[in-house]
């Protein structure tokens, strides 16, 4: 994403279509010209006034305008918001018209960017802004609010600073022999291990909100024939595949959403997997079934009584059932015993996802919003914890502090994700238009 900061954007901020009013919002760094381009005579600092603007040759439009002044607008620039009758045609031509007198057209997320790299918002707070706009359900909603209102950002934060106290202790101590530093090496031990606790529950909280936000990946998998699509209409409540006894019948992957207990799932049936297939497009569903799986929070592996030896290992957790215990009088040992005809086991697969992904049962329980991208770096902030605790043994404080260090480094990516220029446009390139 281009941040050239010398240049003004221009963008509609309000949803594309029609309506009542639609909003265009200019910002840059001194907006006097343009302002004066435009035919306004005067505008003081958030004020507004109506002005006829002549958009076209023969065509003016009553518009509101709202002018905020450097420091004091959303982005920390000039910031011009042109309210106009909410047609898409007039919308565009006010924008030609910005352009004409040296705009650019802003890209998505571009007004929030260059409120961030002026200090105008932290990188949470524009996420959590984000995930306000984007929330479809009350709960997310709340807990973006609660993200915004900084509560979040308090936790890591907290983390930091315990973090510091930690990382403080062992780079002072490094130079000093065995002997000096064993007194209170204990003391140390300890609170690292009460700060690996905290942390692990603030890795869960952040896992569930994550959950909250971007919902949960389901893949359902296993041999042919078992029930894999019976399972997926029950969960779905919809007849999204086609069930069948002919081996093999799902080939392409199938995707539904659901809401299990307050969380957005989306199920994903895909193609029974066996090795002997001569269907070549049997063996390309099998192929992208396989590499879907990869990419789930979580994996559902249902087979039947005739192939319970059937086992695959996954890097996601799994949840491994057997449907059809109707046709046979054992049960068993390592499944959930189901049987999707009756529908028996539904329930207890719901129970193991939760229990699997660590969710919460009440969601109220949540108190903020999170991302992929916080609950990875958290992951890896804790990976690095464990390791200074597994050494802390041996009071090899250097390696211990090379982990700590990391450790540090990875909680503070949450906060400000600097790391490259390309990456901050990519994050903030997911947020829509005229954001
Ligand atoms: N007896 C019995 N049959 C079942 C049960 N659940 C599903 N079936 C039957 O098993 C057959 C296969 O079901 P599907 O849901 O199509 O199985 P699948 O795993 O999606 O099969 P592929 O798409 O071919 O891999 C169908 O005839 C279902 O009616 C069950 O609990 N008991
Ligand atoms: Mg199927």
């Amino acid at each position: 994403m281009p941040h050239s900061f010398s240049d003004s954007i221009v963008a509609c901020s309000s949803p594309p279509g029609t309506g009542a009013i639609s909003i265009v919002r200019v910002s840059g760094k001194n907006l006097t010209l343009i302002v004066k381009k435009l035919g306004v005579k005067k505008i003081d600092d958030k004020t507004s006034i109506v002005e006829q603007l002549q958009i076209k040759k023969d065509l003016n439009e009553k518009c509101v305008l709202t002018f905020f002044k450097s420091p004091n607008s959303f982005t920390g620039e000039d910031v011009l918001e042109i309210n106009c009758h909410g047609n898409p045609l007039i919308v565009e031509m006010i924008i030609e018209k910005l352009i004409k007198l040296g705009c650019r057209r802003a890209e998505p997320g571009e007004f929030s960017m260059r409120s961030f790299l002026n200090n105008k918002i932290s990188f949470l707070e524009a996420e959590a802004i984000d995930d306000l706009i984007n929330a479809t359900n009350q709960d997310q909603l709340l807990a973006a609010s609660k993200s915004l209102s900084g509560k979040f950002e308090e936790k890591i934060n907290e983390a930091i600073e315990d973090l510091k106290k930690l990382r403080i202790y062992v780079e002072s101590n490094i130079d000093f022999s065995d002997e000096q530093i064993s007194d209170d090496f204990t003391g140390f031990k300890k609170d690292l291990s009460t700060f690996i606790d905290n942390f692990k529950t603030f890795v869960l909280d952040t896992n569930s909100s994550k959950y909250l936000i971007e919902g949960v990946k389901v893949g359902i998998t296993g041999p042919p024939n078992v029930g894999k699509s019976t399972l997926m209409n029950i969960l779905s409540k919809e007849k999204a595949s086609i069930v069948s006894e002919v081996h093999g019948t799902t080939r392409d992957i199938i995707l539904r959403s659901c809401k299990i207990r307050d969380y957005e799932f989306s199920l994903y049936d895909t193609a029974g997997i066996r090795d002997q297939s001569v269907d070549p497009i049997e063996r390309e569903g099998i192929e992208m079934a396989k590499s879907l799986l990869d990419t789930c929070d979580v994996i559902i592996e249902v087979v039947d009584p005739t192939n319970e030896d059937f086992f695959v290992n996954y890097k996601n957790p799994v949840i491994r059932v057997r449907n059809k215990s109707d046709l046979c009088n054992t049960s068993s040992k390592n499944r959930i015993d189901a049987s999707f005809n009756n529908k028996k086991g539904i329930s207890e697969i719901k129970d193991a996802l939760f229990k699997a992904l660590n969710l919460p049962l009440r969601i109220s329980n949540i108190s903020f919003s999170a991302r992929s991208r916080h609950a990875e770096l958290m992951n890896l902030c804790l990976n690095e914890l464990e390791s200074a605790a597994a050494l802390s043994h041996e009071n090899s404080l250097e390696l211990i502090a090379e982990n700590l260090r990391r450790a540090s480094d990875f909680i503070g990516e949450i906060k400000s994700p600097y790391s490259s220029d390309e990456l901050l446009g990519e994050i903030f390139s997911n947020f829509c238009i005229g954001k």
